[in-house]
């Protein structure tokens, strides 16, 4: 009897065990990952994505994918998804030892999956997964998207930017170190989950450091199953997509500050992370690494996707050898169709065509360019086009092409050209189209955003400007600038401000933020600040929540640079108003009142009707102006920025704060926090503690 007794606990316990496994698994039936393991099993995941405490509808429904399965043709009414990726970021080699044989011509190893041959030319990189560009995300509007983004870097934080998402149920995603959250220490691991709610081809890059440059950055689809354009394509694969980037021969912090002895410079770009360095000097091409193909079948029409990449300071020309591009979307809106011969694109930007492969079968080259600044250094990279069964011409062969590419004085005619940026805009008929020239194509005109009287109207002129450097190299020097060349020293301003990050996130640490303390706008400058001077502080521009507001953006560089700032808004979409460049003005006020006054939306040729575009990274003409104008509908602290990489190193930023922070949303209660400390031991000291 006692016996049989003493085993009584422990079949309560087992009991109990299946009790708590039964429950749980009626109640999260679907959210099991069967491939990663237990640590992300339903309640867990569910905790993590569902931390917006205004959320009422429940997320588990959804049943969690590996990331590739999301990857599909997208219909409605179907049950969203839940992707998963798991992302490793890590100090890795371009033409490392992962490449064995191929910088010695063995060209099988150049495809091994984890070697990144880039230029051809070995260099240290940051690399996602061992990839550079990082993994391709392709997901339907809807799904839920999770990333574990786990820090191998020694020494180096991270952060993640979902470039075209809004984040407006988790603003604390958004991937702006010292704004939206803290950033990732190395060897740790962080979650970001969020709504795949903006459909289009959309973009994610690092926001910390200059690690964009160096490798983390990648192609990032929201496809949506209602596309308007969709009668003007057969097919949508994931294979034919254009992120264009920049290289360097070397990991890019050298030029932040920078050195005497040379200046910022692309030495190669690089389509889809590949591409073949030039030596000017030795007038030698590198021959050992791959180049991108692209696979299509005659008589077919192909949605193309292109990301434009760039850290350095120019725009990029796209061109396809006797083929034409049919523009539908850009920056993930709609527009209508416009057929383009030339696609020029700056940093941050996306534009989506339609190719017909309506040409004899052969193989032709995709040729890229970088232009403006980097005209003089002549640097151009091709893919290929091929109509080739894969059959009958392995990958393989095709990216060593035989016959070489034409030289740059080769030209391929430039036909009607999108975004020259000598163009004047809003003249129909010309053979150039301007950004702000295009239509959305939306069923519905949002005319209480278009024609409405904006309820804030801001003018943001922004420049760079050369450090006094007595004045730079003195005690009072400690800021963000960066050496062009020689003693050329660099620091960018927004309104003579130039940003200064606080020491704590705004959104998830907002009970440190003490009134208006900490903050900083042109009328609002500390004491510290002398007039005519830059300032540096916390520049941040405060709008009330559903606000319309109009931004008109000042290029106010004394000379024409052939620079064209592409300046991005986080967390919203904006429409394109106004574009075009300023007549030689002496002051700031001068430029002012000519963008206010003179420049009305319908001022030239366009009908009243016209539907700007929507956008939300747009390019600003040398010496030149846009407008923009938005409905400050997403609570939170967001970013506004040039998206030139070094730009935004000097300060060329700015913080929109929407709402008051009590509208805000709020992380959940466990988010990491960071921040300084500087505790108080300076008062009298306590008495010791007894013995
Ligand atoms: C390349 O390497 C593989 C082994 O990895 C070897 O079988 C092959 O013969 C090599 N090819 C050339 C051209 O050296
Ligand atoms: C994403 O948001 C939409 C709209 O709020 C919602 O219908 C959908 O269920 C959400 N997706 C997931 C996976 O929760
Ligand atoms: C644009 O105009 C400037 C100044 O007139 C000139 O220096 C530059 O070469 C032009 N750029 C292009 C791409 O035509
Ligand atoms: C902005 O700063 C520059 C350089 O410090 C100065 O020359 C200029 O007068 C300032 N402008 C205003 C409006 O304060
Ligand atoms: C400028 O700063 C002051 C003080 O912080 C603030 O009251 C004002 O609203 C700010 N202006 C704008 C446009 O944000
Ligand atoms: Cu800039």
């Amino acid at each position: 009897m006692a016996g049989r007794c003493q085993y009584f606990p422990i079949w309560c316990l087992v009991l109990a065990v299946c009790c708590v496994f039964l429950v749980r698994h009626w109640t999260y039936p679907n959210a099991r990952l069967h491939c990663v393991g237990r640590v992300y099993e339903g309640p867990v995941l569910v905790r993590m994505v569902a931390g917006s405490h205004q959320r009422t509808e429940p997320v588990f429904q959804a049943k969690v994918y590996d990331g590739a399965e999301c990857d599909r043709v997208c219909t409605e009414n179907e049950v969203p998804r839940i992707c998963y990726f798991k992302w490793i970021a890590e100090h890795y080699a371009a033409m490392g030892s992962a490449c064995g044989d191929c910088r010695w011509g063995n060209r099988s190893h150049c495809f091994h999956p984890q070697c990144v041959t880039a230029d051809g030319m070995e260099r240290g990189v940051l690399s996602l997964n061992r990839q550079v560009p990082g993994p391709t995300i392709y997901v339907c509007k809807h799904d839920m998207i999770v990333v574990d983004l786990k820090n191998h870097m020694e020494g180096l934080e991270s952060t993640i930017h979902w470039h075209g998402i809004h984040q407006s149920d988790t603003p604390w995603m958004d991937g702006v170190p010292m704004i939206t959250q803290c950033p990732v220490p190395s060897s740790a691991t962080f979650r970001y989950a969020f709504n795949a709610s903006e459909a289009g081809t959309q973009f994610y890059h690092s926001h910390s450091g200059h690690q964009k440059a160096n490798g983390h950055y990648g192609l990032f689809v929201v496809r949506s199953p209602t596309d308007i354009n969709r009668d003007l394509y057969d097919l949508d694969l994931s294979e034919h997509h254009i992120i264009i980037s920049d290289w360097t021969l070397d990991l890019v912090e050298k030029f932040v500050p920078g050195l005497q002895s040379s200046t910022v410079q692309m030495d190669s770009i690089l389509i889809n992370g590949r591409g073949r360095h030039y030596d000017e000097e030795e007038k030698e091409l590198q021959i050992q690494a791959p180049l991108t193909v692209y696979r299509v079948k005659k008589g077919l029409r192909y949605r193309f996707r292109l990301i434009s990449s760039g850290s350095q300071f120019c725009p990029f020309q796209l061109q396809i050898e006797k083929h034409r591009m049919q523009l539908i979307s850009t920056d993930g809106g709609a527009v209508k169709p416009k057929m383009i011969d030339t696609l020029i694109s700056t940093s941050g930007e996306r534009y989506d065509f339609v190719l017909s492969a309506d040409q004899e079968p052969g193989n032709y080259w995709v040729r890229v360019r970088a232009i403006g600044f980097c005209n003089i250094d002549r640097r151009e990279e091709f893919a290929i086009l091929s109509y080739a069964d894969e059959r009958s011409v392995s990958n393989e062969e095709l990216a060593y092409p035989k016959p070489r590419p034409p030289t740059w004085d080769a030209r391929f005619p430039s036909g009607t050209v999108l975004n020259n940026p000598n163009a004047t805009c809003y003249v129909p008929d010309d053979d150039d189209l301007c950004v702000a020239d295009l239509e959305a194509y939306e069923s519905h005109r949002d005319d209480s955003l278009i024609d409405a009287a904006p309820d804030k109207q801001f003018r943001i002129l922004f420049n760079t400007f050369t450090a006094d450097p007595n004045i730079l190299f003195s005690d009072q020097g400690y800021v963000r600038y960066m050496t062009v060349v020689l003693t050329l020293n660099n620091i960018g301003v927004t309104n003579n401000i130039s940003m200064v990050f606080p020491d704590f996130p705004l959104l998830t640490q907002p009970e440190q933020i003490t009134g208006d303390t900490p903050f900083c706008n042109e009328t609002h400058k500390p004491a510290s600040c002398k007039p005519h001077r830059a300032c540096f502080c916390l520049h941040r521009l405060k709008v009330a929540l559903n606000d319309v507001v109009e931004m008109s953006l000042i290029d106010d560089a004394e000379v024409i640079r052939d620079l064209y700032h592409p300046f991005h808004l986080h967390g919203h979409r904006f429409i394109v108003t106004g574009m075009g460049q300023l007549p030689v003005l002496r002051t700031a006020d001068e430029k002012i009142d000519f963008v206010a006054r003179r420049v009305t939306r319908h001022i030239r040729t366009m009908p009243p009707s016209h539907n700007p575009p929507y956008k939300d990274t747009v390019s600003v003409p040398s010496r030149g102006y846009t407008k923009i104008r938005f409905r400050a509908d997403n609570p939170g602290f967001w970013l506004v920025h040039c998206h030139f990489e070094w730009h935004l190193g000097i300060g060329m930023s700015f913080v929109l704060q929407v709402g008051e922070v009590e509208q805000m949303k709020r992380a959940p209660d466990d988010f990491p926090r960071c921040g300084s400390y500087k505790p108080d031991v300076f008062s009298p000291a306590r008495p010791p503690p007894a013995l």
